[in-house]
């Protein structure tokens, strides 16, 4: 019997040697990051797995997917739910986007702390939203939803041995094996022409759109490996002659912790692709649709952290506009210096992060009993706190990604009023219930805090 989590690990390597063999900059990509992550668990020592073991951070990846109706992304969600990776986290990236990004996301990921640290494998997965009339009028959308329902992304085959694997959370060998490559299988570019009117007609209003709706499968975007130094990934990569996006995204590089997510990636590259024309001929072309992203993850924040962080990026903006010529990164160093507590224990205190406590085996016991407030176990040593990873996305920031990728600017039509989405919606249409990410963190703080108060003896959990 094959397991969920190895069914996980599976697919996501799988998934990585298909994209490398379809996407060779990827390759370049995951041996810089490799590299970057070698020098700097040298030059830090055990620092460096402060937020998660080298073995871990080596293999971790993330995805990125984008399908076209509810009922394409309802047999998605089976597929990944077979692998463990349920949705957390609703992104409406078309709030976030200046151009036209019409898409709402979440992210599929292993949700305790177990499964994550097997292996935390991600796909973040967008939803086309062909309802929204600020993108899509009456007629085109009635033709790209009618477009949309006649093709299958995922055969029935598949879905079957999903659910089963999801059922029994394992499956045999020779399912397990069928499974996976019917799974990778579905995220591989189709050779298939594409009609070339027709994906011309979608890039117009925005070249996500056409990614997703002008073609008969899906693909993967892009795989995100994990590197321990992004600033230092950056300049080998340009170093190497890779034209990278402008920016890092996310916090600035600073002497604090890191907190949330940075990241940055390299420009899409032009991929043959064969096109259909309208009178019929099947011609060469090539298209620049996918990516190498790659990304530093930092410490979760709490919701009063997050409320600061965005605070601060408004601020960044401001600063950033009043003072043309001024360098981004410089301006926001300067507000995180002044505004984010610059370690680990800053963020504790004020409730801006969140951690896991762990009693101190060791600890010499002097007779003395345990306080009672968690600030001061920590500082007697009775227990030890230790930062949880932010697993999750940032809309900024992948709105961010998503524009500097973009060829055009695309066309919206800010007169009308877009559809609302949210959390509740996307939670109906999956059957499934979305989490929140802050209560998911919560859990993990909350649990470990109940478990110290047992291994203390302690009468309530420490607040
Ligand atoms: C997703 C873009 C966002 C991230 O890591 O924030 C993203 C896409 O291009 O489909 O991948
Ligand atoms: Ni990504």
């Amino acid at each position: 019997m094959i397991s969920q989590w190895q069914l996980r690990a599976a697919f996501a390597t799988r998934l990585s040697d298909m994209y490398g063999r379809e996407v060779p900059a990827y390759t370049t990509l995951v041996d810089v990051s490799r590299a970057v992550n070698e020098d700097v668990l040298r030059a830090q020592g055990a620092d460096a797995e402060r937020l998660g073991s080298i073995s871990r951070v080596t293999a971790e990846r993330h995805g990125a997917v984008r399908v076209g109706t509810p009922a394409e992304l309802r047999q998605v969600a089976r597929v990944f739910g077979a692998f463990g990776m349920h949705p957390v986290g609703f992104y409406d990236l078309r709030e976030a986007a200046a151009s036209a990004v019409p898409v709402i996301s979440t992210a599929f990921r292993p949700v305790d702390g177990t499964e994550l640290a097997r292996n935390p494998f991600r796909v973040f997965t967008s939803l086309l939203t062909t309802a929204d009339p600020r993108f899509f009028d009456a007629d085109l959308r009635s033709r790209l939803e009618r477009f949309l329902e006649s093709r299958q992304l995922f055969p029935p085959e598949l879905l079957a041995l999903a659910d089963r694997a999801e059922a029994g959370r394992e499956l045999p060998d020779a399912d397990a094996e069928r499974f996976l490559h019917l799974a990778v299988q579905a995220f591989e570019l189709s050779p298939e022409p594409i009609d070339r009117a027709w994906y011309e007609t979608l890039e117009r209003i925005s070249a996500v759109a056409a990614d997703i709706g002008g073609v008969r499968s899906t693909h993967i975007n892009h795989l995100t490996p994990r590197v321990l130094d992004i600033d230092e990934f950056y300049r080998r990569m340009t170093g190497r002659g890779i034209e990278m996006i402008d920016t890092i995204q996310g916090p600035p590089r600073w002497k604090g912790p890191d907190v949330l997510l940075r990241q940055t990636s390299f420009r899409a590259l032009a991929e043959p692709r064969s096109m259909r024309t309208a009178d019929g001929r099947v011609v060469p072309g090539a298209l620049k649709v996918r990516f190498g992203e790659v990304e530093a993850r930092g410490i979760a924040l709490t919701r009063r952290g997050r409320a600061l962080y965005d605070d601060l990026l408004t601020r960044v903006d401001e600063q950033t506009a009043r003072r043309p010529g001024a360098d981004r990164g410089d301006i926001a160093r300067t507000v995180w210096c002044a505004h984010m507590p610059d370690d680990e224990q800053g963020l504790a205190a004020r409730g801006l992060a969140h951690f896991t406590y762990h009693a101190v085996r060791d600890r010499p016991r002097d007779g003395d009993s345990p306080p009672a407030r968690i600030g001061d176990l920590v500082e007697r040593g009775w227990i030890r706190a230790e930062p949880i990873v932010y697993e999750d996305f940032l809309p900024r920031s992948a709105a961010g990604i998503f524009q500097s990728n973009l060829s055009g600017e695309g066309s919206r039509n800010n007169d009308r009023t877009g559809v609302a989405y949210d959390s509740d919606w996307l939670s109906a249409v999956l059957g499934r219930t979305v989490h929140d990410p802050f209560t998911l963190y919560e859990q993990q703080h909350d649990h470990s805090l109940r478990t110290v108060a047992e291994e203390l003896g302690l009468d309530r959990t420490p607040g």
